[in-house]
């Protein structure tokens, strides 16, 4: 490869240096870190949620696919919580050094948070029985859950994860799962 470079260079004469610009895009060691893309989205009824919780909490997207804040209480509870509320994809492969990039495209804030174990968020409404992960405990009292934060329109950007398994959920609504495997 590098001897390519060389011959493409001398016979481009001025070119040389953006001919070797090119070329070496083409090797791995060169390439910029790629990125490994996660969405979270979700379906929040701005009417019924910000009666709840404020206003501005939830900004709608959903486009009349609004679900309302007692709705999602009721699904949680009865273990059928609304698929709305999701992380995709549920699976992401990626080598080391990936970026890993989490979007909100909800109406709603979310967490994106590594844990060991999948299981309940800090809203125990939400959990459908399953007991608060320790990585959830305390909500946003606890600044390791706050800053795996995410507003809505926001981005999150995960780097130096180790090879391996990485589980993330979101600390409110816990069936938003990602394994993350890295190669
Ligand atoms: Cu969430």
């Amino acid at each position: 490869m590098k001897i390519t470079v060389t011959k493409f260079g001398l016979l481009a004469g001025g070119l040389m240096f953006a001919g070797g610009l090119m070329f070496a895009g083409g090797t791995q060691e060169e390439d910029p870190p790629s990125v490994a893309q996660v969405v979270a989205l979700d379906e929040c009824d701005p009417f019924t949620f910000n009666a709840a919780l404020g206003a501005d909490f939830c900004k709608n997207v959903a486009l009349g696919a609004a679900t309302k804040f007692t709705d999602l209480f009721a699904k949680a509870k009865a273990g059928t919580p609304d698929p709305g509320w999701d992380f995709e994809p549920d699976i992401v492969h990626m080598r080391k050094g990936t970026i890993l990039d989490v979007v909100d495209q909800g109406g709603e804030p979310h967490t994106f948070t590594e844990v060991a174990h999948f299981g309940g968020g800090f809203i125990g409404d939400l959990n459908g029985g399953e007991a608060t992960v320790p990585e959830c405990a305390d909500g946003f009292k606890n600044l390791a859950v706050a800053k795996t934060r995410i507003l809505q329109g926001s981005h999150s950007q995960i780097t130096g994860l180790s090879k391996g398994e990485h589980l993330f959920e979101c600390c409110i609504h816990p069936w938003m799962r990602v394994k993350v495997e890295v190669k």
